[in-house]
């Protein structure tokens, strides 16, 4: 079994400037810089035939370039309740459209809808209830103005998500270049 996802890969820069923000939070589990990602779709565990027929489908998405800023941080979950740090990705057309024949193409495929509202974000750190509410909004203050970008996007590609001990590890199988159909 494969467990997968789409994403977008964030160049070196966007990540070392990310990663700037990734300390002086207590309780913070922080993704490393090499997994910061920006999801289309998260699929899950899937067979091998399962993952042909979805690359297969991806293979025919077609979608224009387009550029992207990350802006701000947000958190799912509040207060001590939150359980995700994330950069915020400032509003996108050409990203909503590119998600929605992502996710045509994998109905396509067979797979069941998502049934979630698509929200588009960076996650930087996981908080396991230990952070204190109060240094979460201090935080949140100090590091606000987070600003990364516009960065072009001019390919979306397949992950393997593999669960370790210290955390998952996201490995690119194939990408997907944008900018029309391509023989
Ligand atoms: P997250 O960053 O908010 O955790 C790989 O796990 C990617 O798929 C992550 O970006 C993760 O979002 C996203 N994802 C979406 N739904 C998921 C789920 N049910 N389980 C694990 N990851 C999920």
């Amino acid at each position: 079994m494969l467990r997968l996802f789409i994403g977008i890969g964030l160049p070196e820069g966007v990540r070392d400037g990310l990663s700037r923000c990734a300390s002086g939070l207590p309780g913070a589990r922080w993704v490393a810089p090499e997994n910061y990602h920006l999801t289309l779709r998260f699929i899950g565990e899937v067979d091998e035939g399962v993952a042909e027929d979805v690359n297969e489908a991806l293979d025919l998405v077609v979608a224009p370039p387009f550029t992207l800023t990350l802006d701000g941080l947000g958190s799912f979950g509040k207060g001590h309740k939150a359980r995700a740090l994330w950069a915020g990705v400032a509003p996108s057309d050409p990203l909503l459209h590119l998600q929605a024949k992502v996710e045509s193409a994998l109905v396509r495929a067979g797979l069941a809808p998502e049934e979630r509202k698509y929200s588009p974000h960076v996650t930087l750190a996981y908080l396991g209830g230990e952070t204190p509410a109060e240094k979460l909004g201090r935080y949140m203050e100090a590091n606000g103005l987070l600003r990364e970008g516009p960065f072009p996007v001019d390919h979306f590609t397949l992950y393997e998500s593999v669960l370790g001990k210290t955390g998952p590890t996201y490995h690119p199988l194939q990408d997907y270049p944008l900018g029309g159909w391509q023989p």
